[in-house]
């Protein structure tokens, strides 16, 4: 028996409620590929790209994510793995474009290994990259990461820290994982706090380590940020101190750009075509934000930017074979909207957006670039930025057998009521 499933929504409930769209749905489809292949689009390679795009979800985006002043639980949230692995399967059902999830360790370590693979099968979602945490002190922990971890200036901490790493990827081995992320929060809040150089190497050292035992098939993604926790220096601040420890470690080590982890106004799209032209991009985490780490819902705030890039990471998948094929997950947190909803929006986001940078005539950009006509360079991305391709969206879902407007029928269907039902108004995410 499968445990832990409370609410399934099958495909015939889905084609069910997609019958009442259809007939406008095609309309809307057919006047728009028609209009794409008489500029040379081929709309059935760009449904197949937009089907076969899949975006991992991370456990603690399932719940309602938090602030440094306190955190608002939003009612029925999962409480356990297998809740979030049902909310991922809901999610998944909808919109067949979340077919993974992350777990971060130790908030989500199985009971039953066995069972949970069984879950996550049953779903149809597999499990993508672990997640390691010496951002906090876990209990019981014999020593404390206050003044960090994987950079820490006392061995017997880097050892732990090194080893936690270890015990992810164990974990991560036995349900099927094949990539590790490793997101270092270390740094200092003042000047004068940590030796810069020192702390550069123990954690070169100890990411060495982590790397000694991975797997063949593996990957290890190095995460930057610039700050936050830390507030005067992080140790791993930008892709280039990514991109340079993952060369240190060797060819299974890649930089991870999370999209909220830049300065203001970075060129996100440049970094991401010079990763992809030297093979190092390895993950991608997907929010928006408008001051910081703001983690907010993708696209919601720069729309345009997040097609500009997408047009790099379009261009470095057909290009650059150096480059393997990124692991793609939506990293953003939920602190007043339904996170079930934000993901469903997030995830529309990320398929619009890879839509438009498809219908880039890429060779006519590069005739253009030739002639130096920069005004045609710029009417090009903006003339494939302009184009409406919900439909593209709703048909490559309707192929999938997943719901024309999946946050319609979420919310038609009282998906979330349902959960309140079933786990209770006070049900709360844990780890977060
Ligand atoms: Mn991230």
């Amino acid at each position: 028996m499968l445990i832990g499933i409370i609410m399934r929504i099958d495909k015939d409930r889905i084609q069910d409620k997609n019958q009442k769209d259809l007939k406008s749905h095609q309309e809307s489809f057919d006047f728009l590929s028609n209009r794409l292949e008489k500029n040379n689009c081929n709309v059935n390679d760009i449904i197949d790209k937009l089907s076969k795009f899949q975006v991992a979800i991370p456990s603690w985006a399932l719940g309602a994510g938090g602030t440094r002043f306190g955190r608002f639980s939003f009612q029925g949230e999962p409480s356990t793995l297998e809740q979030k692995i049902d909310d991922v399967g809901i999610l998944h059902a909808l919109t067949q474009t979340a077919g993974a999830i992350s777990l971060h360790i130790p908030w989500d370590v199985p009971q039953d290994y066995e069972a949970i693979k069984q879950l996550a099968v049953s779903h149809n979602i597999i499990f993508d990259a672990v997640n390691s945490n010496t951002f906090q002190d876990q209990k019981n922990a014999e020593k404390s990461y206050r003044f960090g971890s994987l950079s820490n200036r006392e061995k017997t901490i880097r050892e732990q820290a090194v080893q936690h790493n270890i015990d992810v990827i164990n974990i991560g081995r036995k349900l099927g994982s094949k990539s590790l992320t490793v997101w270092l929060a270390d740094g200092s809040n003042f000047p004068g706090q940590n030796n810069f150089q020192n702390a550069l190497q123990h954690t070169q050292d100890s990411l060495k380590n982590i790397y000694g035992a991975l797997p063949d098939d593996w990957k290890m993604f190095i995460e930057y940020k610039p700050y936050e926790p830390n507030f005067y220096s992080t140790v791993i601040q930008d892709w280039g101190t990514s991109f340079m420890l993952a060369n240190e470690c060797g060819e299974k080590a890649y930089t991870l750009v999370d999209l909220g982890h830049h300065l203001p106004n970075s060129n996100i799209e440049q970094i991401v075509a010079t990763l992809m032209l030297k093979g190092k991009l390895g993950g991608f985490h997907f929010n928006d934000s408008k001051y910081g780490d703001d983690d907010i819902t993708v696209g919601s705030i720069k729309p345009y930017t997040l097609f500009l890039i997408f047009n790099e990471l379009v261009y470095g998948m057909n290009n650059n074979p150096q480059n393997p094929y990124p692991a793609w997950m939506i990293d953003a947190s939920h602190n007043i909207k339904d996170p079930l909803e934000d993901l469903i929006q997030s995830l529309e986001a990320i398929q619009e957006a890879y839509a438009k940078a498809l219908l880039i005539d890429q060779a006519q950009l590069r005739a253009a670039q030739i002639e130096n006509d920069v005004v045609r360079c710029q009417e090009i991305l903006q003339n494939a930025y302009r184009t409406d391709v919900r439909p593209l969206l709703q048909q490559a879902r309707l192929t999938t057998g997943g719901a024309l407007s999946p946050l319609h029928i979420y919310r038609s269907l009282k998906v979330r009521e349902n959960l309140i039902t079933a786990r209770g108004v006070n049900s709360k995410a844990v780890g977060l």
